[in-house]
Parts: structure tokens; C-alpha cells; sequence
């Protein structure tokens, strides 16, 4: 039997934009996601964000879904454009009370909140002025954190900054599958620095307001293995690792950029501001750890910057985002970061997958999703053993929703959404996740 450290929070987690719906309620300004969503051929299914699971209408409803499977923690994020609809100025109140109302349900039925309060629905106003390549940006992210941490700081214990600055850089900037859909490395590298900016006056602000607070920020973490024990492919390893983890990790860690970092984006640097250095110095109380996947590379030196490919593990079990099934790298990727960083806190914020469910009389059998929870957490179990200082686990998701731009296509949660009526049906996953929080453990069934 594997037992959690007392106290373990067991929650699951969501974002505004997956599941909030009401897009243009009550006074919401729009998101660069609802604008993105808008555009034709940007969502594979043609759908939005519109209704999504109609969470903001059906709040309490899923609040008692937690309640009722025994989960002690809830990891959500708070619409910047519901709250400030043009991102800063003008104070949207009937947004904030939402939060309020959302906040008081959750501790009345004793459930953690964790709030995370940039999950990438920039206000479009904002994107008009530069988005996250203007240094204001960040400027104005930190008045809206303060904002909400002066109505909510009475209640909230938890707070997340950012939710994976990885994926706004990479997705939003490198690949331009992401609003505001650029391909262009410069930008890409400015915008991480002004993430980083971001999330140091927002730790400011929220240790100001709110001295008894717990505050961090969520990383995806993409464990990096090289595809054969060559020098060359442990250097490719080593590279991608540097690019797309410690880039993003060590500010937040060590209050700087990794040097080999910095030498290998020489031509892409970020225009720095005198304070700034001063600014990434905000230590944290934990680190989120979002954790779905590893990445297999070797060298290929016609690759500009990274000098590596990802080679595909054809046979390999992959779930219905085609990411590959590799429980060890949780593990692996927890005793990394304790062994380099030494954080005090660690919480998974996210780990999960998404397979094609189906309801048969009135029941959701997803074997394979239990069997890709109870592996993960067999493997955090294993690193709690080894000395890392886990203090929870959040399940993405809560409830099927909206998969960005694979819209509704792919189903993460633990909860079935039939998105016609808004039904939800406790997968049967959901009632294994509520075992294991009953008992705050899990037999160790797999021999791997
Ligand atoms: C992310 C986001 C989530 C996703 C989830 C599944 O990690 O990309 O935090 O919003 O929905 O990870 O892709």
C-alpha cells in the first residue's frame, strides 16, 4: 500500500476558458481565446468556448461533484477579461463576485481552492496593445493579480501565478497554434522574459497582500530522454531539456535564465529593464508541476537553435492525444527537480489523459484512464518515499471540456459531460480517484 504524507491534497483541475462558458456574460470582456475561437478553421470540431460545461451558470452543481467524491482541493483560474473586461482600468464587479461566490462554495464544502490566475485568456484589449511582447502587459497583470487577491485573500491559502509559460511561448509564438498565432523566435524570448516579470510582481503583490499565502507557479515539465547513448544524442538530450525546462524553470527557481540557455538563443535575447534582474528574484512557496508526458530526442544538427528532433515511440501506448504513456517520467522528473532546485513544496497541478469515452446505460468504463492514474500516482508515491516533498495531486480534469484547439474532441475528465443537456456522469475513473482520496493511498498493483 502506498500512503500520501497527511494533509495531501487529492483535487482536480480546471481553467476558466474550458469551462466557464458564458463568454460575453454580466459584463466579460473578450479573451484572445474568445476572438481566436471565433475564427474559422481555428478549432478542429468549428467549436468555442461559448457554453463550454456552462460552469459559470452550474457552479454549485459541480462543487457538490467534488464533494460528493471526497476531493479536498480544487484547482481553477480566474478570467482576467471577466474581472477587468479591457485588462486593466474599470473593475467588471459582477466577474469578481462570481470568484466569490465560486470561493464560498468551495469552503463550505471544506475544498482547497487553488487559483491560478493566468491560464492564458489574455483580454483582447491587451493583445491590441502588444499582448505578453509589451513589458506593460506585465505591468498590468500584477494590478489585476492585486485585484483579486484583495477580495479573495481572506479565503485562498494556494495561489498559482501562470499556468505553463511554455506553452504561451511555444504555442502562441514558436509553433503559432495559439492566439495570437506568430512564428517568431524574437518575440517568442521576449515574451518569456515578460512572463517572468509577470509572475515576480504578481509574487510581490500577493506577499503583500496576502502574508499568510502559499504562492508558485505552474511549469509543465517534458522529461527529456536521448534516444541512444551516443555523446551526440545525450548532448541533443541536454539541449532540448535546457530549451524547453530550464528556460522556463529557473527563473521562477534560481531568479535567472540558465547560461547555456542564454548562449544558445545569442541571436533572440530579450531586451531586459534595469529592475529586471531585481524582479526575477521572487522566491517561491511551491512548485506546480504539470506532467502528462516525456519527449525522446536525438541530435540533428540541421534544426536551427536546438539541434534536435523528437523521435515518435511507434508502439508505444499513447493516449487519445497521442502523447506517449511513460509513468517513469514523473518520477524521474520530481526527483530532478528536488535534487536541482530544492523546492520547498511541490504539487502536481495537472496529470491526466484523454481517451474516446462513451456512455452505455447511463455508465462511462474508461479502463484505460484509471490505469494511466493509478500508474502516475503509484510513481509519485514512489518519489514521496524518496524524499520529495509532494503535498498533492490535481487531475486534470474535473470535467470534459474544451480541448483548445482540439475543441471537444478529446475527454480528460473523471467526469463524462454529455455537452447537448450539460449532463455530467461520474466516469468510473472518477469513482477510483475518489477511492484513493478516501484512503489517501492505493495498492501498488503494477509490477513496472
Ligand atoms: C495544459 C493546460 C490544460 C490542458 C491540459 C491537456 O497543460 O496544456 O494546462 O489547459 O487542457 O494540459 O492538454
Amino acid at each position: 500500500m502506498i500512503v500520501f504524507p497527511d494533509g495531501f491534497f487529492w483535487g482536480t483541475a480546471t481553467s476558466a476558458y474550458q469551462i466557464e462558458g458564458a463568454w460575453n456574460e454580466d459584463g466579460k470582456g473578450p479573451s484572445i481565446w474568445d476572438v481566436f475561437s471565433h475564427t474559422p478553421g481555428k478549432i478542429l470540431d468549428g467549436s468555442t468556448g461559448d457554453i463550454a460545461c456552462d460552469h459559470y451558470h452550474r457552479y454549485r452543481e459541480d462543487v457538490d461533484l467534488m464533494a460528493r467524491l471526497g476531493l479536498n482541493a480544487y484547482r481553477f483560474s480566474v478570467s482576467w477579461p471577466r474581472v477587468l473586461p479591457e485588462g486593466r482600468g474599470t473593475l467588471n464587479a459582477p466577474g469578481l463576485d462570481f470568484y466569490d461566490r465560486l470561493v464560498d462554495a468551495l469552503c463550505e464544502r471544506r475544498i482547497e481552492p487553488f487559483v491560478t490566475l493566468y491560464h492564458w485568456d489574455l483580454p483582447q484589449s491587451l493583445q491590441e496593445q502588444g499582448g505578453w511582447e509589451s513589458r506593460d502587459t506585465a505591468l498590468a497583470f500584477a494590478d489585476y493579480v492585486s485585484v483579486v487577491a484583495q477580495r479573495l485573500g481572506d479565503r485562498v491559502r494556494h495561489w498559482i501565478t501562470l499556468n505553463e509559460p511554455l506553452a504561451v511561448v511555444l504555442a502562441g509564438y514558436v509553433l503559432g497554434i495559439h492566439p495570437p498565432a506568430k512564428q517568431d523566435l524574437r518575440a517568442a524570448v521576449q515574451v518569456s522574459h515578460h512572463l517572468n516579470v509577470g509572475h515576480g510582481l504578481a509574487v510581490r503583490a500577493l506577499r503583500a497582500l496576502c502574508p499568510s499565502s502559499k504562492v508558485g507557479i505552474t511549469h509543465v515539465s517534458l522529461p527529456v530522454y536521448p534516444a541512444s547513448d551516443s555523446p551526440e544524442d545525450r548532448a541533443a538530450a541536454e539541449r532540448w531539456d535546457c530549451l524547453v525546462n530550464r528556460w522556463f524553470w529557473e527563473p521562477s527557481l534560481k531568479g535567472w535564465y540558465p547560461k547555456e540557455g542564454w548562449d544558445m538563443l545569442g541571436a533572440f535575447l530579450p531586451e531586459l529593464a534595469a529592475e529586471d534582474e531585481n524582479l526575477l528574484h521572487a522566491p517561491i512557496d511551491f512548485f506546480g508541476h504539470n506532467s502528462y508526458t516525456r519527449a525522446v530526442v536525438r541530435s540533428d544538427q540541421s534544426v536551427p537553435v536546438v539541434g534536435a528532433v523528437q523521435v515518435p515511440q511507434v508502439g508505444r501506448p499513447h493516449t487519445g492525444m497521442g502523447w506517449e504513456v511513460y509513468p517513469d517520467h514523473l518520477y524521474d522528473s520530481l526527483l530532478r527537480i528536488t535534487r536541482d532546485y530544492r523546492p520547498r513544496a511541490i504539487f502536481i497541478t495537472e496529470n491526466g489523459a484523454a481517451y474516446p469515452d462513451e456512455v452505455h446505460a447511463g455508465r462511462v468504463a474508461d479502463p484505460q484512464r484509471i490505469d494511466y492514474v493509478r500508474e502516475h500516482l503509484v510513481r509519485a508515491g514512489r518519489a514521496v518515499a524518496a524524499g520529495v516533498p509532494l503535498q498533492g495531486y490535481f487531475c486534470w480534469s474535473l470535467l470534459d471540456n474544451f480541448e483548445w484547439t482540439f475543441g471537444y474532441t478529446q475527454r480528460f475528465g473523471i467526469v463524462y459531460v454529455d455537452f447537448a443537456s450539460q449532463q455530467r456522469i461520474v466516469k468510473d475513473s472518477g469513482y477510483f480517484y475518489s477511492k484513493v482520496a478516501a484512503s489517501n493511498g492505493l495498492e501498488e498493483t503494477t509490477g513496472a
